[in-house]
């Protein structure tokens, strides 16, 4: 009887737990990844910054949640993609009281048994030398490396540029007189 209960708990709860962390936007859609292809770290909810509206128009950025469900933490290590000459690495830094991105050493850690968040005003794929105009709706074919050896080939919605775009360029709030 308790072991019972104590199934049906996991049933229950596994799947909040495992969604639970990064369930923040769930506008990403259907997977971006075939799932019979997973090996090691798990891409979710991946979508590229559209460049219609963004000052410059060369580069952008691609964000996901990462997840590692092994005992090993593993690290993103490169990343390409056909649409863009560069590819890098990037994370957010503290530099003169101002933030800036800079390439990250060594690559973005997946902790084991845990997530790397990719997310504007954090670590993100740096796109430069952009081929193209990114519009949402687009799709960007983008392979990620990791250093267990594995690679994920994605297909990756582009998505509005926004709000965040004041991670990059900050501009005055706009104030209204009264
Ligand atoms: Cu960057």
């Amino acid at each position: 009887m308790k072991t019972k209960l104590l199934m049906a708990f996991i049933a229950v709860a596994l799947p909040l737990l495992v969604s639970s962390c990064g369930s923040g936007e769930k506008t990403a859609g259907p997977a971006v990844q075939d799932a019979a292809k997973t090996t090691g770290v798990l891409v979710e909810d991946a979508w590229v910054r559209a460049t219609a509206g963004a000052k410059d128009t060369s580069m952008t950025a691609a964000f996901m949640s990462l997840t590692n469900p092994g005992s090993a933490d593993v690290k993103l290590t490169s990343a390409t993609s056909p649409v863009a000459g560069i590819v890098q690495l990037h994370e957010m830094a503290m530099k003169d009281g101002k933030m800036v991105m800079q390439e990250k050493a060594g690559g973005i850690t997946v902790p084991a048994g845990s997530h790397a968040h990719l997310a504007p005003s954090g670590d993100h794929v740096m796109l430069m030398g952009l081929k193209q105009a990114l519009r949402p709706g687009d799709e960007v074919p983008l392979t990620l490396k990791f250093s267990d050896g594995s690679s994920h080939d994605l297909t990756v919605p582009v998505k509005a540029f926004t709000e965040e775009e004041e991670h990059y360029h900050p501009t005055p709030t706009p104030t209204s007189t009264p």
